[in-house]
């Protein structure tokens, strides 16, 4: 008996730089996400599925055995909390870095000054842990737009050539972490499938040194 073996991932830079990854591991997706409509891609083997889905719904997806193994940023990794998941392999891919950006010469007025961004969590714990008091603002996508029209005074976000923030006359100014994405786990699946999870694990881990 085979059981299926399901592969989150999302569309774009993810996808683009995981499928190397996979076809090491003898994983060939059949459509491609960019052009199908499909939600699960079908692959050269008949019990391996891809299901394409938003980056930030990877961990949740895998976490609840909905998929058994996914590719996430480590910025989505640390903002989720990793609970459900095995994290044991860093693909080395979609590098970038999380950092504090804003106006480099803004003062802010407020006591406490704001800070937008899609990693409310990460925010919170970066400056509590610095004794720093902060207003959080949680928005879902163009952090970059924030300072310009006054709504924070500062954004958390992924910065990977700094061209984006350069372009709105913002700057980078403080260094949160650096990111990459990881392949991940649910841990159920780790257990039941371990011999094919360990097989593919290794594959991508060779092609990743290489
Ligand atoms: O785009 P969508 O809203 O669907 O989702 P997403 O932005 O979460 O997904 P996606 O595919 O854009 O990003 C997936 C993962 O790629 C992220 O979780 C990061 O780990 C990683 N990654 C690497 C990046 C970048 N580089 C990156 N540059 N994610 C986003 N960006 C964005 C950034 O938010 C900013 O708007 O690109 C802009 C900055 O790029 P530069 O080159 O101008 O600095
Ligand atoms: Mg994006």
């Amino acid at each position: 008996m085979t059981m299926l073996l399901t592969i989150a991932l999302s569309k774009g830079r993810i996808f683009q730089e995981t499928l190397p990854l996979l076809a090491a591991a003898g994983i060939l997706p059949v459509d491609d996400p960019e052009t199908s409509r499909k939600l699960i891609l079908d692959t050269n083997q008949p019990d391996v599925k891809l299901v394409i889905i938003r980056a930030t719904d990877v961990p949740t997806y895998v976490q609840y055995g909905a998929a058994d193994l996914g590719v996430a940023g480590k910025d989505v990794l640390i903002e989720h909390g990793g609970e459900g998941l095995y994290e044991p392999l860093d693909l080395n891919i979609a590098r970038c870095r999380l950092m504090v950006a804003g106006h480099p010469d803004h003062r802010p007025q407020r006591s406490r000054p704001r800070i937008a961004t899609k990693y409310p969590n990460t925010t919170r714990r970066y400056f509590a842990d610095q004794g720093r008091q902060v207003e959080v603002i949680k928005l879902y996508g163009s952090m970059e737009l924030a300072p310009l029209v006054g709504l924070a005074d500062y954004i958390v976000d992924v910065v990977d050539t700094g061209n984006t923030l350069k372009a709105n006359g913002l700057a980078p100014l403080e260094h949160i972490a650096d990111i990459s994405s990881r392949l991940i786990v649910n841990k159920a699946a780790m257990k039941m499938k371990h011999a094919r999870i360990k097989t593919i694990i290794e594959r991508m881990a060779a092609a990743v040194a290489a």
